[in-house]
């Protein structure tokens, strides 16, 4: 007679079996070819590693760069595997990554690794990543500034439903004029200095883009220093275009608050840092604009309790992921009960803002795991307090943050 099952048990039964809506991530939808990144020597170049990898390595910087992907992925797999044991969170996730293919990284050396990846069929690849990650969807990261990206939406690329579009400005928000100069180029008569007429064809430029990829939202990302209201390009682009913009289209817009960008320029995609925000930026904005609604992550450790306290005052502030660096089972633990306990379930807990395809294996192996210990934890104090939950209560919860949460706060994708 099996014993019963217990309620760890059972919330990791469920959580490992819903399906989940992965809402910021910077893959690819298939159809866009080499952008999407996949296999060995991408998981192991991957910039969280490279970083990692030149902590314990002499080789200069030049040096690295000018190997080729396959020789950086040979020195970091000897930096940070052979030489030194991978505990990181990015190096265990290389490794159960491998794991959950039936790869046994302690006996198959990189070639034999590559071997099998190269054996594998792309589509059916993509099938099986998503399968063992249990993703239903994902969100992919969409900038019209990119020039490579911009091509291929010029083709009209057919559609994987599955990967969704976020309509990435950055450079819109945080780079005026020289992005006025672009829309320019692309045919938007926009000026350098704020109007009506300008702010007219910045909305033109984020209506068809919208239009174009189908995006669920607009998002950026933002520095430590990113002020709400400010006497400001940032300030007037977001009141005048973006937001106004936003609520026509019915979208939320996703704040990323605390990025340092290129605080080492030596470690090109890896050398971003990290800074605690003034949150009143996000406190203003959320008060200012009550028909807007806001997605928000941060990046610094010191402000998740401040953003999630906004969050009880604000409804249409949306909290989501542990982001970059705080990706971490000891953060995302501290991150995920602090939420549990000052909002319930009106959050989305994580994203992957995976940029190989493999890594949502083990982003959300990682994730699902610790989310599992938080809600039983919640359910097994609820227990003491005379409230045990049911398994579809349970099942409802899971759901929720999952992306049922998100999907509502965005409102269905729209038929655009
Ligand atoms: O700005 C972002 O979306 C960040 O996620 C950066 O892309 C960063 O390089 C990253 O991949 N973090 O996980
Ligand atoms: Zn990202």
């Amino acid at each position: 007679m099996p014993s019963p099952e217990t309620l760890e048990q059972r919330v990791a039964r469920i959580v490992e079996s819903t399906p989940v809506h992965d809402i910021h991530t910077h893959l690819y939808d298939p159809g866009f070819g080499s952008l999407l990144l996949w296999g060995i020597d991408e998981l192991l170049v991957y910039h969280y590693l490279v970083s990692e990898a030149f902590r314990q390595m002499d080789r200069p910087f030049d040096q690295f760069w000018s190997a080729s992907r396959s020789e950086q992925a040979e020195f970091v797999w000897q930096a940070l595997f052979i030489d030194h044991s991978p505990v990181s969170e990015a190096c265990r996730g290389v490794l159960t990554t491998l794991q959950a293919f039936g790869l046994d990284a302690r006996k198959q050396d990189l070639p034999t690794l590559r071997t099998w990846f190269a054996a594998q069929q792309p589509g059916e690849f993509v099938e099986r990543v998503l399968q063992l990650a249990h993703v239903q969807s994902i969100c992919m990261t969409n900038s019209p500034f990119d020039d490579e990206e911009r091509a291929f939406w010029e083709t009209r690329p057919s559609r994987d439903s599955r990967f969704q579009a976020a309509l990435r400005i950055d450079p819109l928000l945080l780079a005026w004029p020289e992005s006025a100069a672009r829309l320019r180029s692309w045919g938007y008569a926009v000026g350098n200095e704020p109007s009506a007429g300008t702010a007219d064809e910045v909305r033109r430029f984020l209506a068809d883009w919208t239009r174009r990829i189908r995006s669920r939202f607009c998002m950026v990302s933002l520095p430590p220093s990113f002020a709400y209201p400010a006497a400001n390009d940032t300030t007037w682009l977001l009141d005048q275009a973006v937001l106004p913009h936003c609520r026509e289209f019915g979208q939320p817009l996703a704040l990323m608050l605390g990025v340092k960008r290129a605080v080492n320029p030596q470690l090109r995609m890896a050398g971003d840092g990290v800074g605690r925000s003034d949150l009143t930026a996000l406190q203003n904005l959320c008060a200012s604009h009550p028909d807007n609604r806001f997605l928000a992550t941060c990046l610094a450790r010191e402000n998740q309790h401040e953003l999630v306290v906004h969050a009880r005052k604000f409804r249409n502030l949306h909290p989501f992921g542990c982001w970059w660096f705080t990706n971490t089972p000891q953060l995302i633990t501290e991150i995920t009960t602090m939420r549990l306990e000052l909002l319930g379930t009106s959050f989305t807990p994580q994203h992957s803002d995976a940029r190989v395809l493999d890594q949502l294996i083990y982003k959300w192996r990682h994730s699902r795991a610790v989310l599992t210990g938080c809600l039983t934890e919640k359910y097994a104090a609820l227990a003491v307090a005379g409230w045990t939950v049911t398994e579809a209560e349970i099942t409802r919860d899971v759901a929720e943050l999952m992306g049922g949460a998100f999907d509502r706060f965005c409102g269905l994708p729209a038929q655009l």
